[in-house]
């Protein structure tokens, strides 16, 4: 079995490719290594003849082209994923998350055998208050250029799906912590900064609440999908989420905790524009097939932060120049404020 995960070398697709790997696919990786892959996140696959690693874009169809033949699957990993960047340049979203998935599904089109798995995001329905859950099918309300495109996206795979035919399946998630995330997404950011002894710069009230999921449970829930093929015609939308939903504050006061730092090292600071307060799955649909989330917050987080603590060469990899510009942007004005 043969498949082509995109955006493997990010935090989400690292995990990915090798748990194929492990299960016996052949894979090919197509990144385009942008800030956000690490190339560091799969080293230990280099030699592994399994595995192949392909750098290129999902906007270049001659290039997917090229390496969908005699591939039973495909898995879209790269995006541009993180809130904040798409408020300070909302084109790079529409770009590798629409026109990307497009550019995907054209290719596609040509291969009826290969099955397509995307990934989105619990963002796409926008804020539920309490005690909403969003099921499979409840309308989109994207609040944010990031979640505005992973929606059109979303209804992409709707239109080929129908005019086409295709079966596509779609994993929407919601927060996934752990090894390998980029440090410019929350937990990351404040387990590195805790641990340096910096400030953590909480948004607004810090009592916007989120949904957590340790990686290797949405890795087991890819699996569980992944063994109920073939998928049929249209699009089968799967919400892979844990019930545990916690206030922005209180984790960052566990990781205050996890990195033995005071917690007046929380910086209160100006808002994210548009934040959106709460997400929240329905994830009976998954639970139905089987799956179930196994590592409680407590324990994940734990292990997130000691990877933080321990694996510093590994981060340091992704951490460019441009990098340093865009904390600078986002977050001096904030911190200097204070
Ligand atoms: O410096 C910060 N301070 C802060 O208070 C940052 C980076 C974040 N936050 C808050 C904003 C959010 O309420 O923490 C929460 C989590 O922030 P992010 O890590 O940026 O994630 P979020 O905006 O919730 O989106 C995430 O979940 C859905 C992922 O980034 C998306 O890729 C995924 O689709």
């Amino acid at each position: 079995m043969k498949a082509l995960v995109t955006g493997g070398c990010g935090f989400i697709g690292s995990h990915a490719v090798r748990a194929l790997v492990t299960d016996g696919w052949q894979v090919v990786n197509l990144d385009a290594l942008t800030y956000a892959s690490n190339p560091a996140n799969l080293a230990d696959l280099a030699d592994t003849s399994a595995y192949t690693f392909v750098q290129g874009s999902i906007c270049d169809a001659a290039l997917v082209e090229r390496h969908i033949p005699g591939c039973d699957l495909v898995i879209n990993f790269a995006a541009e994923t993180h809130v904040d960047r798409s408020l300070l340049e909302p084109a790079s979203f529409v770009r590798t998350d629409v026109e990307g998935v497009v550019c995907l599904l054209e290719v596609l089109r040509g291969h009826p055998g290969t099955a397509f798995v995307h990934m989105s995001t619990d963002e796409v329905f926008g804020s539920l208050p309490e005690p909403l859950r969003a099921t499979e099918d409840t309308p989109f309300a994207p609040g944010s250029p990031y979640s505005a495109s992973k929606a059109a996206a979303e209804l992409q795979l709707r239109a080929y799906a129908q005019t086409y035919g295709m079966p596509i399946t779609v994993l929407r998630s919601c927060n996934i912590y752990g090894p390998n995330q980029h440090i410019e997404k929350f937990i990351p950011l404040f387990a590195t900064r805790a641990l340096a002894g910096d400030q953590l710069p909480l948004y607004g009230d810090g009592l916007q609440e989120r949904e957590w999921l340790f990686i290797d449970d949405f890795v087991s829930a890819l699996r569980t999908v992944i063994r109920a093929f073939p998928a049929t015609p249209g699009v089968s939308a799967y919400h892979v989420g844990s019930d545990d939903r916690r206030t922005n504050v209180s984790v960052a006061r566990t990781i205050c905790e996890l990195s033995e730092r005071p917690f007046d090292l929380i910086q209160p600071v100006e808002d994210r524009p548009g934040h959106d307060r709460r997400y929240a799955l329905d994830c009976s649909r998954l639970r139905a097939m089987g799956w179930a989330p196994r590592v409680s917050f407590e324990d994940g987080l734990a292990r997130t932060v000691a990877w933080y603590r321990d694996q510093q060469d590994h981060w340091r990899a992704a951490e460019s120049a441009g990098f340093a510009e865009y904390m600078q942007r986002q977050y001096a004005s904030r911190l200097d404020a204070r």
